[in-house]
């Protein structure tokens, strides 16, 4: 996507001027958010981890089949998060809350906890925290962030199996959550959509959702997805720079 000096400027100041008439506003956030806080997106790198489809270490199927093996995939991803810090997109998502209070819902797809590290209070993780753990037999669940557990950690209610507190492919999403994301997103009229390929639903049909009530939807990612159809501005670039490029134009 290579565009002018003069478009790129052109489609901040529209972006802009949409969330600064919104009253409500919703933003969904996916991987890519955190791509420059080092966190890899699932999409990228042909969506393999060591050689195995995604679909194999995040569904329940897997799971099931070898649970060392996705165990392994998340001890290494929890692992992984000890190193990394919020980066300037998800202050500028800080700032945005700040700036609206309660009338801003953060809704993310990302397990990573980076918003809420950040600051962000009006949050909703739809997909669950790779940071806390639940038991697959009793009501048991814990977050341990930074916690090494072992290859195969077992619950201390009943000595069952734990697994991670996150949603894979074929689990339901938690409804309560759910139930906050899809209101927030009918009551907003300015939606953003950060850094998510927009293809894993249902969190990807809130763009359609957000359109079908009469949001206005700016889209923040490196390329084009299917949001890219129903978004009103699209700012091509790293959120990291963008958001907080939007987020200082609304301030003047
Ligand atoms: C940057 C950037 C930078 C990079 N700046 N941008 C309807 C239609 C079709 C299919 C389905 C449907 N309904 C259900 C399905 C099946 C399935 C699904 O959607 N499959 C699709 C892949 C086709 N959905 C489900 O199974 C869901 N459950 C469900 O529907 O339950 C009902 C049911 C019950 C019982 C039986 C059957 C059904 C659950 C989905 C759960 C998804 N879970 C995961 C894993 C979480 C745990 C973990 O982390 O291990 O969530 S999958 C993975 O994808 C993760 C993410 O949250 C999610 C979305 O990915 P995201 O965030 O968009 O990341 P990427 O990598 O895809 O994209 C990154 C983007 O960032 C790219 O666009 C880059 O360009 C961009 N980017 N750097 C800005 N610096
Ligand atoms: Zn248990």
């Amino acid at each position: 996507m290579h565009h002018s000096i003069d478009e790129i400027e052109d489609r901040l100041d529209r972006a802009t001027n949409l969330l600064r008439q919104a009253k409500n506003v919703a933003v969904l956030t996916g991987a890519g958010i955190s791509a420059e806080s080092g966190v890899p997106t699932f999409r990228g790198g042909g969506g393999l981890w060591e050689g195995h489809p995604i679909e194999e270490v995040a569904t329940p199927e897997g799971f099931a089949r070898n649970p060392a093996l996705v165990w392994r995939f998340y001890n290494m991803r929890r692992e992984a998060l000890r190193q990394v810090l919020p980066n300037p997109g998800h202050l500028a998502l800080v700032a945005l809350e700040q700036r609206l209070r309660d009338r801003f819902t953060l809704i993310t797809q990302n397990v990573d906890g980076l918003h809420a590290i950040a600051g962000n209070q009006r949050l909703l993780e739809i997909h669950g925290r790779l940071s806390r753990v639940r038991c697959t037999s009793c009501e048991f669940s814990r977050d341990c962030p930074g916690e090494s557990l072992p290859a195969l950690p077992k619950c201390p209610d009943c000595g069952d199996l734990l697994r991670p507190d996150v949603v894979w492919f074929h689990e339901m999403l938690p409804q309560d959550i759910w139930r906050k994301a899809e209101l927030a997103v009918t009551r907003c009229d300015c939606f953003l959509v950060v850094g998510t390929s927009a293809v894993v639903y249902p969190a990807a049909g809130l763009v359609q959702t957000a359109r079908q009530h009469g949001a206005s939807v700016i889209e923040f990612n490196l390329e084009q997805t299917p949001a890219s159809a129903l978004a009103h501005v699209s700012l091509f670039g790293p959120s990291g720079k963008t958001l907080p490029e939007v987020m200082q134009r609304l301030r003047t």
